[in-house]
């Protein structure tokens, strides 16, 4: 089975939580999803709150590593999906970022100018189905091949 490793923002705001959990439930058609929590605001707060923050530092890198590929949602600056996908960059794994270009930010020119990192521009969540498929088949073929 795929491990996908999902990383949306936590600390950076929780605005598009609701998009995380969209995401995720697309992802979950393909693979297992380590960080399913992330869309869950009642898990963060309950089960992740107790954690010491090196406890989950060690644990989310741990997931990164056992992983078969990354999918970041970026719209909202967060330095916890910045440090991971720099982090999995560096792994060699396979990296899709998301941003949704309704939301009047920008993305920074450190994730969409990585060579390491492929951009994907949305609108509405419903459109990511095809890319979500396309981005794990593409990632899973150059694996075994
Ligand atoms: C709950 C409320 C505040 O903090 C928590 C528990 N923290 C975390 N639990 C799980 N994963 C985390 C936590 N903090 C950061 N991460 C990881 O970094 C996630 O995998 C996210 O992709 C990313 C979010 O980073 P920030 O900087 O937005 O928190």
């Amino acid at each position: 089975m795929v491990k996908i490793y999902f990383c949306g923002s936590i600390r950076g705001g929780r605005q598009l939580a609701s998009t995380y959990e969209k995401i995720i439930k697309m992802l979950r058609l393909y693979g297992k999803v380590l960080t399913e929590h992330l869309g869950d605001d009642n898990e963060i707060q309950t089960r992740d709150r107790v954690l010491s923050d090196r406890t989950i530092h060690d644990r989310d890198l741990q997931w990164i590593r056992e992983s078969d590929v990354v999918v970041a949602e970026v719209t909202v600056a967060s330095l916890g999906v910045g440090y991971e996908i720099g982090r999995a960059i560096e792994m060699d794994k396979p990296v899709l970022c998301l941003f949704n270009n309704g939301s009047g930010n920008r993305v920074s020119a450190m994730i969409a100018g990585s060579e390491g990192v492929k951009m994907h521009y949305y609108s509405v969540p419903d459109e990511l189905k095809s890319i979500l498929a396309q981005f794990i088949s593409q990632s899973v073929a150059r694996r075994t091949s």
